[in-house]
């Protein structure tokens, strides 16, 4: 029932781990027991542990060692620490605190005192799980378009160097494609705005079949223009890539009302070889000269790839 919450008990007396034991089971909790610091490091190394209970004088490294040792890592989650001492002088426990203990037991312990300060810990732990999921949710929101669901220019504008990057240091071809849908504008005001939106999700669905996931970055660049950059791709694996895009998006019918929306879209595409990688010197520059590409295929009449 509180699996979420895994306990780890640190202490070098048998007796005591096996009372604490007993007690944190007889409520649900699920306990690991290890006999020092060093041992609690190790765990810790495999597995997160939202709760840590230790005692304060160990072997090999004490609980106010091992306080400092856990404050001076990165785990997965808050690790919310219970020192556990016989010591109940106010240096003591301010000692305990500073060195990263977020609250201290004096033995004995008493099972309500214990279940009563560990609920605070559950407290701490939910907040704190509930955060990072907010801040992943936000995270995902800043870095995504709402109406497409692929990535948008933002993120596109801090991930694109190093793309490039990777491509001069691997010494492999990067080639880079601007996607943009032709008289857009007339799908707006044939069908409506709302129709062109979802024109827009189902281009951005047959782009994304046709990209490697985790190896190509897509993007909603602006309005019916997405942008596609290839790791690992020379010009003419790139032009095959529009090419197969194009012809699927010519493909689509897409229903709406008791009519179906046809459409095609142009591709500007340009390429890099690692010798000539020198000449690639910014993104702007990449943009640019995918978006003269662009332009070339629309002077050629559209529904077509030009590089
Ligand atoms: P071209 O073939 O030269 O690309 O012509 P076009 O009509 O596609 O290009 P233009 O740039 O003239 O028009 C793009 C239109 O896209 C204008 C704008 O209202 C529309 N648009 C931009 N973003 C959205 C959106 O999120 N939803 C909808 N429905 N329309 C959008
Ligand atoms: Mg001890
Ligand atoms: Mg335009
Ligand atoms: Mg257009
Ligand atoms: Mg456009």
């Amino acid at each position: 029932m509180q699996q979420q919450f895994k306990v780890l008990l640190v202490e070098d007396s048998r007796t005591q781990a096996l009372r604490f034991q007993f007690m944190l089971e007889a409520h649900g909790f699920d306990a690991v027991v290890v006999s020092n610091g060093r041992e609690a490091l190790d765990r810790l190394k495999q597995e997160y542990f939202p709760i840590i209970i230790t005692d304060w004088v160990m072997p090999e490294m004490d609980g106010v060692e091992l306080c400092q040792a856990i404050r001076s890592r990165k785990f997965d989650g808050y690790v919310f620490i219970f020192l556990v001492t016989s010591k109940d002088d106010p240096d003591d426990i301010v000692a305990g605190l500073q060195a990263g203990a977020d609250d201290y037991l004096t033995k004995p312990v008493s099972e309500l005192e214990l279940m009563a300060r560990l609920n605070t810990a559950k407290r701490v732990i939910d907040l704190e799980r509930s955060l990072k999921k907010r801040n992943e949710e936000v995270l995902h929101l800043s870095v995504t378009d709402a109406l497409t669901e692929v990535h948008n220019r933002s993120y596109f504008n801090t991930q694109c160097p190093s793309f490039i990057a990777r491509a001069v240091r691997s010494r492999q071809p990067v080639s880079c494609m601007i996607c943009d849908v032709d008289h857009f504008k007339k799908v707006n005001d044939t069908f409506g705005h709302l129709a062109g939106d979802r024109v827009l999700q189902d281009f951005a669905v047959c782009l994304k079949q046709q990209v490697r996931q985790g190896f190509d970055l897509l993007v909603r660049y602006g309005g019916e223009e997405f942008v596609v950059i290839l790791s690992d791709t020379d010009s003419d694996k790139a032009l095959a890539v529009a090419e197969r895009m194009r012809q699927s998006i010519e493909q689509l019918s897409i229903p709406w009302e008791d009519q179906t929306i046809a459409l095609t879209a142009s591709f500007g595409v340009v390429s890099y070889l690692p010798e000539s990688m020198e000449h690639l010197l910014s993104v702007e520059q990449l943009m640019a000269a995918a978006d003269e590409a662009l332009y070339a295929a629309k002077e050629a009449g559209r529904n077509c790839v030009r590089r």
